[in-house]
């Protein structure tokens, strides 16, 4: 998988460098391309932005530069992710999805947004998201975009370590928030490791966690507590 990133703050992706997703980079099995939008203005302050047709608050970005950008970063069967806070909500489904394109471009805006124009040529000559993250505003795309880099790229096969815990965790299969885990020691500051999970019995063990996060998910998420989530005949868990 190759990721671009067309940006007026490439600093921002520094981190691509770190923890994970630099080991996939360094294992071959992913490709980063940080790219400064400023390399396709023309003139002497290398202006990107302008003030809104129509009037009101804030600075649009400007449809040149953004245009020879996606002509030279956009190649045949690449997919554009513009993170904008109008965007559809990412979610896991989402990041499943991204895992299987083979070349994703992130452009991120700043400012008020980007001219309508670019986003309507990128659906011209690629498949286009326009994504957002969540309910609240960020300054630009660039976290918006890690963020997604981050989901996107540990679900490639041979990224994880562990495949099991990828199919067990919050927001996978199920679509129940994740059981409360523990480890050693027993005792820790007076607090007592639940007495289930050490008594090796399996279904009782099964039976628990799936009550945990039925409740966990009742009091924190209750939108995620579909019917068909809870279709496996176990009894639904009231939060108290
Ligand atoms: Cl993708 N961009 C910005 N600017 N703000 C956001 C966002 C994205 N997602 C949530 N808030």
């Amino acid at each position: 998988m190759r990721l671009d990133y067309l940006t007026i703050f490439p600093d921002f992706f520094a981190p691509l460098e770190l923890s994970l997703p630099g080991k996939a980079a360094a294992s071959g099995l992913l490709e980063f391309g940080v790219h400064d939008l400023r390399q396709w203005t023309h003139d002497r302050h290398r202006t990107v932005d302008d003030t809104p047709y129509g009037g009101g608050a804030g600075m649009v970005m400007k449809p040149e530069p953004w245009g020879e950008a996606l002509a030279q970063v956009v190649a045949p069967g690449s997919t554009v992710v513009f993170t904008t806070p109008s965007g559809e909500r990412f979610d896991q489904r989402l990041a499943e999805e991204l895992a299987t394109r083979e070349h994703v471009v992130f452009a991120c805006g700043r400012y008020e947004g980007i001219d309508q124009r670019v986003i309507d040529h990128a659906r011209e000559v690629a498949e286009v998201r326009e994504i957002s993250l969540g309910d609240y505003v960020l300054n630009g795309g660039e976290v918006a975009a890690l963020a997604v880099t981050e989901a996107v790229v540990r679900l490639l096969p041979g990224f994880m370590g562990n495949a099991a815990s990828l199919v067990e965790e919050s927001h996978a299969e199920g679509g129940l928030l994740e059981y409360p885990v523990y480890t050693k020691p027993r005792t820790w500051d007076g607090r007592e490791v639940p007495a289930v999970l050490l008594s090796g019995d399996h279904g009782a063990i099964a039976r628990w966690r799936r009550e945990q996060a039925v409740r966990r998910t009742a009091e924190r998420r209750p939108d995620l507590l579909h019917p068909s989530t809870l279709d496996d005949g176990s009894p639904i868990v009231r939060a108290t």
